[in-house]
Parts: C-alpha cells; sequence; structure tokens
C-alpha cells in the first residue's frame, strides 16, 4: 500500500492507497494494539474475500526490492516513489546493530544504521541498474559519513544488496562511475549484503509531499 496525507473535512488523516493504482483504501490511525500501533481502517469495499491462494499467482506482479542508502532519506524516498515501475519507497533504517530503532536513535550515529530507502519496483518497468543511476545521480557518492550539511554515518552512501546478481551490477555500477571521472575524489559508496530493514516512523514517510515540498 502508499500512503498520503489527507487533510480532508477539517481533520489530518493518512490515507492508505494501492500503491499500484492510488485507489483509495482507507485511513491509518496510531491508536491500534502493540508491536506497530497501527489501526488499518480499511473500507470494506476494497477488500474482496477470495478462498484458497489461486487469485495471488495470476495476479501478482513479480516485484524486487532494492535499498540505498543517500543521505537524508526524506529526498531519496521522494525521487524513488517518482519513478516509473517503482511500486512502493519506504523511508527506514538498516545496516545497523539495534533492532527497531528510532529516529532519534539513529540520529545519535550510534546505532550503525544508515537512513535508507527500501524500493520495491517491477523488473519490467525499470531495471536494477537504471534504479542506481537514479541512486548515483541524486547524491554525492564522494562524501564520507555526510551528504552536505547531514553530517554522521547515518548518512553513509550506502547500496544494500539481495543477491549476487545486485552486487555484481552495484559494483560495475560504481565502477564505471569512477572511472567517467565525474568526481575527483574517490567514490566511498559501502556495497553490502542487506540486513533486517525497520521501517522509519509514519512522520517521515512522504515527509515531503506531506510538507509540500
Ligand atoms: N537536515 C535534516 C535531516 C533530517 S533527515 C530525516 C534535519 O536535521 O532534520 O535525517
Amino acid at each position: 500500500v502508499g500512503y498520503k496525507i489527507d487533510k480532508s473535512n477539517f481533520m489530518e488523516r493518512v490515507e492508505v492507497l494501492c500503491a499500484r493504482c492510488d485507489a483509495h483504501l482507507g485511513h491509518v490511525f496510531d491508536d491500534g494494539p502493540p508491536p506497530t500501533n497501527k489501526r488499518y481502517c480499511i473500507n470494506s469495499v476494497a477488500m474482496k474475500f477470495i478462498a484458497g491462494s489461486s487469485f495471488r499467482k495470476e495476479k501478482d506482479v513479480k516485484t524486487e526490492k532494492a535499498t540505498f542508502g543517500a543521505g537524508c532519506f526524506w529526498g531519496v524516498e521522494d525521487i524513488f516513489r517518482g519513478v516509473k515501475g517503482v511500486v512502493s519507497a519506504t523511508a527506514g533504517y538498516l545496516g545497523g546493530t539495534m533492532k527497531n530503532p528510532t529516529y532519534s536513535d539513529v540520529s545519535s550515529g550510534k546505532t550503525g544504521h544508515a537512513e535508507v530507502v527500501e524500493v520495491i519496483y517491477d523488473p519490467s518497468q525499470v531495471s536494477y541498474e537504471e534504479l542506481l543511476n537514479i541512486f548515483w545521480e541524486n547524491h554525492d557518492p564522494s562524501q564520507f559519513n555526510r551528504q552536505g550539511p547531514d553530517v554522521g554515518n547515518q548518512y553513509r552512501s550506502a547500496v544494500f544488496f539481495y543477491n549476487k546478481r545486485q552486487e555484481q551490477t552495484a559494483k560495475a555500477s560504481k565502477e564505471k562511475l569512477e572511472k567517467s571521472g565525474k568526481y575527483k575524489k574517490p567514490i566511498v559508496t559501502e556495497i553490502t549484503p542487506a540486513s533486517q530493514f525497520y521501517r522509519a516512523e509514519e512522520y517521515h514517510q512522504r515527509y515531503l509531499e506531506k510538507h509540500g515540498m
């Protein structure tokens, strides 16, 4: 699903939409049960009960996952969501030691997590290589543990891969950029296996959109 701020009817709510076609599904509130405390209030018309699992098999688009760290996740998430073939882009934390970190934990720079964006995409519409190009173009991979004014290892440039093919593609892509001579300084981007992804707090999702940026 996707999320969007909904300011209609004199209140502010988070609307839940189909990530693929933007159809309205309902709203999500923060007064649900632990561990997430989320309460998805989904309109019954948006749901269809189908006994068995045959529906999934024929309707599912085969998606893949890619995760990038390129500084503050607000902008990175916004860019990837706009890419054709991207089903969802989620801001989160990955690559550290602490379980279920909060934004303030990660901001301390002590958890080892990077601010990342998890991208779910349809490889028949956009390739991993194209996503890598978007990643390179939207930050400065020659800055070590920072992006502009944001300083700390949580802002490091990083590709977290999910399989050998992604690893090889990312490494080749990095080498190509190095050889292009675009940057005088070496490219410091880490290319390492992905570990557990932790979704960031709701107010960090679609941050730029929510703030009209
Ligand atoms: N420069 C921003 C970074 C936010 S980001 C989610 C700030 O200091 O709030 O790390």
